[in-house]
């Protein structure tokens, strides 16, 4: 059967020869395997992809563990990876400045930061790693960088509204997260492909204190995508950085979870952290690899109409719900 290959997998295998670094290799292919025609003539091709990709995979993280990793690709930690995007000067390292104990250089001249910084932003009682990233401009990233935003769990896409070239610099941003493929379809991402749409995305509007930001922000909002959700805020005078907060938080759609053990009181120490959806059983494989297939019925507190109610494997748990599970 004939592959027919289409001109955007074409493309996609030639910035593969092109590749130089293992990421930019495991990118290439990730996108060849996103884009390739999924069909009985393309599976042997298809397999040879999923092959060379998980031996790289393989040896990136192996590099890793030497110390020559690449250096645009931060480790997780936390609840979740948050990377932000913008032009230079728009307010990037001040925000993490802000929100972090990183030590980020804020400058008012721009590429003050040329590798990622990150750092640990506190939400109630969980911590979010949030990562300042070297600058953008229109049609322009590091080379490496694209990678290391597909493999954040969010982006927030910093925009001046002191400056009126506020709605370029979004739009600058957005058409280069296109361009590069961070941003992708839903098809794409459910192909296996990695990157982001516009519902792992918010924009944050910095600068909300000066004298021009009132009218740019106006201006934002009009052209603003639908789907895409913005905060303003500001660095200098504190304003919604306690909202931002909550507001990255909810970005991520997690949920905090506590267990319980029968007769005693919850543990409110560190909550498991699980993707919005999950179910009881789901609660359950997280605390023991075993305890879903032993798993009888669960109790809980907080989402349950009454405080203790018994639920099923499948009932889908609510942030902060506190679960006793039986097994
Ligand atoms: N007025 C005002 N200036 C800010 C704010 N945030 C950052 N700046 C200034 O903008 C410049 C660039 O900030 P920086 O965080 O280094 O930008 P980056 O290049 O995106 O990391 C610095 O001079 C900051 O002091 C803010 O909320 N209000
Ligand atoms: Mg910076």
């Amino acid at each position: 059967m004939p592959a027919n290959l289409t001109p955007q997998y074409l493309e996609a295998e030639q910035a593969f020869k092109e590749a130089k670094t293992t990421a930019e290799k495991i990118a290439a292919l990730e996108e060849m395997l996103a884009v390739i025609p999924k069909h009985k003539g393309t599976e042997k091709l298809q397999a040879d992809i999923k092959r060379r990709l998980s031996k790289l995979r393989e040896e990136g993280e192996k590099k890793a563990k030497t110390g020559r990793q690449d250096p645009f690709l931060v480790e997780r930690h936390g609840a979740g990876q948050v990377a932000l995007v913008g032009f230079p000067n728009s307010g990037k390292s001040a925000l993490v400045g802000a929100l972090t104990r990183a030590k980020v250089t804020v400058a008012d001249y721009p590429f003050s930061t040329a590798l990622p910084v990150a750092g640990m932003m506190q939400f109630e009682d969980i911590w979010i790693q949030l990562v300042d990233m070297p600058p953008v401009t229109a049609g322009e990233m590091p080379p490496g960088m694209g990678g290391a935003l597909r493999n954040a769990d969010a982006l927030l896409i910093v925009v001046d509204v002191s400056s009126d070239d506020c709605l370029d610099q979004l739009e600058g941003v957005l058409g280069l997260l296109g361009e590069k493929r961070i941003l992708r379809s839903e098809s794409d991402l459910e192909a296996g492909a990695r990157g982001h749409t516009l519902e792992d995305c918010m924009v944050v509007a910095t600068k909300v204190d000066t004298p021009r930001a009132k009218e740019n922000l106006e201006i934002l909002k009009e052209y603003l995508p639908p789907g895409l959700e913005m905060v303003p805020v500001s660095v200098s005078s504190g304003e919604s950085l306690e909202v931002l907060r909550r507001r990255v938080f909810e970005l991520l759609r997690i949920i905090r979870i506590y267990t319980k053990v029968p007769g005693q009181p919850p543990d409110m120490g560190q909550p498991f952290v699980l993707k919005k959806g999950s179910t009881v059983v789901d609660m359950a494989a997280a605390v023991h690899r075993d305890f879903p297939s032993r798993l009888k019925n669960a109790r809980i507190w907080g989402s349950a109409r009454f405080d203790g109610q018994s639920v099923p494997r499948d009932y889908v748990l609510q942030d902060r719900d506190i679960v006793e599970l039986h097994v």
